[in-house]
């Protein structure tokens, strides 16, 4: 049993992973981060789940790496960080990751939102990376994934200044896909994941692979990447079923192949 985490399954194909530090507003331990890679493994080999949500408390979605923790790693211990290898499987995950941000989303924290396909925030949430405050800069992908996110200018201000942007700011910049009253983040994360989760899954996996593409590649490499996928789809018996629902006027059914 994760120690870290709440596991739930409220909908159908649907999981929904929530951190549980409130006495460190989940600042992210090892352990915290091993917990979360191993039960994004899980969901990876569960073909039931379509899509995973994750959340942290109302307060914090997370403020950070745990800086205690931290000060006890010097140069070797950074160097050999087990947490690089947690971080690496969070990234790696192939189905839809949807973040809802509710309160504190700072450092680690905002680089672990960072890594979600999709995140919903609720209107008092914050994002920021302070690191430069602590003497030291963001170190789990905040450098790369902001500049992309929110372009060079706001980015340099976030990183270099340390100072946070509230919600609004941050859908502005495209952060954030959508704002939500506090109450209902995780709600509106959840609808959103359900509506996936009834999406034939080879294309969502393969269409979620190809839009990550375009942060990493060339637009030549990246469109011959989505030729490619489109044309494995073309196989898929779901693509067969896609099209026969729409000509029959019903609801495709799915089933992954
Ligand atoms: N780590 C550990 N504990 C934390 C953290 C954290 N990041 N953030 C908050 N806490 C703890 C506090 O120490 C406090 O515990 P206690 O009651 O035992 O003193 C408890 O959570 C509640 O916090 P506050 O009393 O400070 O709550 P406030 O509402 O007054 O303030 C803030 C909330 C503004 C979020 C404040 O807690 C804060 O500034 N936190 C630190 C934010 C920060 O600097 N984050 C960046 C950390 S560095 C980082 O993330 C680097 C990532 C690199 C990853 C590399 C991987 C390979």
């Amino acid at each position: 049993m994760p120690r870290t985490l709440a596991v739930q399954a409220p909908a159908a194909g649907v999981r929904l992973i929530t951190l549980q530090r409130p006495e460190a507003l989940n600042a992210l331990t090892t352990e915290l981060l091993g917990e979360l890679a191993a039960e994004l493994a899980l969901a990876e080999q569960d073909a039931e789940t379509r899509a995973v949500v994750l959340t942290g408390s109302r307060k914090a979605f997370a403020a950070g790496a745990d800086i205690k923790e931290m000060a006890e790693r010097d140069l070797v211990g950074i160097l050999e960080d087990p947490r690089v290898a947690h971080w690496q499987r969070i990234a790696s995950f192939p189905k839809p990751l949807i973040a809802a941000v509710n309160g504190f989303c700072l450092g680690g924290g905002c680089e672990l939102a960072m890594h979600a396909d999709i995140l919903v925030a609720d209107e008092d949430a914050c994002f920021g990376q302070p690191e430069i405050n602590l003497g030291i800069m963001p170190g789990a992908g905040g450098t790369q994934r902001l500049l992309r996110a929110v372009g060079k200018s706001l980015a340099m201000q976030m990183v270099l200044t340390g100072q946070p942007i509230d919600a609004r700011h941050a859908q502005r910049a495209g952060l954030v896909s959508e704002v939500t009253l506090p109450e209902l983040t995780v709600e509106r994360a959840l609808e959103i994941a359900r509506a996936i989760a009834g999406k034939a899954p080879l294309a969502v996996r393969l269409a979620k692979e190809a839009l990550l593409k375009a942060q990493d590649t060339d637009l030549a490499s990246g469109l011959r990447f989505e030729r490619h996928a489109f044309t494995v789809l073309a196989g898929t018996a779901d693509r067969a079923e896609g099209i026969r629902a729409f000509q029959e006027k019903r609801r495709p059914e799915f089933t992954g192949r």
